[in-house]
């Protein structure tokens, strides 16, 4: 229900070209990023910090990432700052109007496969399978914190 709404109101910020498109997102729907994956099938766990730093950024570490396609990795994910962050994989063109329905309403929640919201000292994880080869990217976004550094870039290899 809650991707329903989201999807709605992705529709109703789209531009025209975009509105033929599948915006509901998620579900165990294949996307370009890839699809959710099975823990069993996982070759490769990669440990991800979301957190605020010092001097003001926030920032996921590590915030760059080479997996290969067809490859499983299992994202687990701790939020070691003090206000909540999240993780979400996609297409930058995607986490872009994610990020334009976030500023717009910033206490939505979604529940898509390829996010996940956690709270301060909360950990969690994504199993998640890479059908394309391509960049695509990680971001928080919350308002304000992709602005503040919360952003990295996923390169998936063809081999
Ligand atoms: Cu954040």
């Amino acid at each position: 229900m809650k991707a329903q709404i989201f999807g709605l109101l992705i529709a109703a910020l789209a531009t025209p070209a975009f509105a033929g498109g599948n915006h509901a997102g998620g579900h165990g729907e294949a996307m370009p990023v890839g699809e959710p994956g099975k823990k069993a099938s996982a070759t490769q766990t990669i440990q991800v910090t979301m957190k605020e730093t010092d001097d003001g950024k926030m920032i996921f570490t590590p915030s760059t990432f080479k997996v290969r396609k067809g490859q499983t990795v299992r994202f687990a994910i701790k939020n070691a700052g003090e206000l909540d962050h999240e993780f979400v994989l996609d297409q930058e063109d995607k986490i872009m109007e994610h990020k334009a329905v976030m500023e717009k309403f910033p206490d939505m929640e979604h529940d898509d496969p390829n996010a996940i919201r956690l709270a301060a000292g909360e950990s969690g994880e994504i199993i998640w399978k890479f059908t394309n080869d391509g960049t695509f990217k990680i971001a928080c976004l919350v308002p304000g914190h992709y602005d503040a550094g919360m952003h990295g870039d996923v390169t998936v290899a063809k081999k």
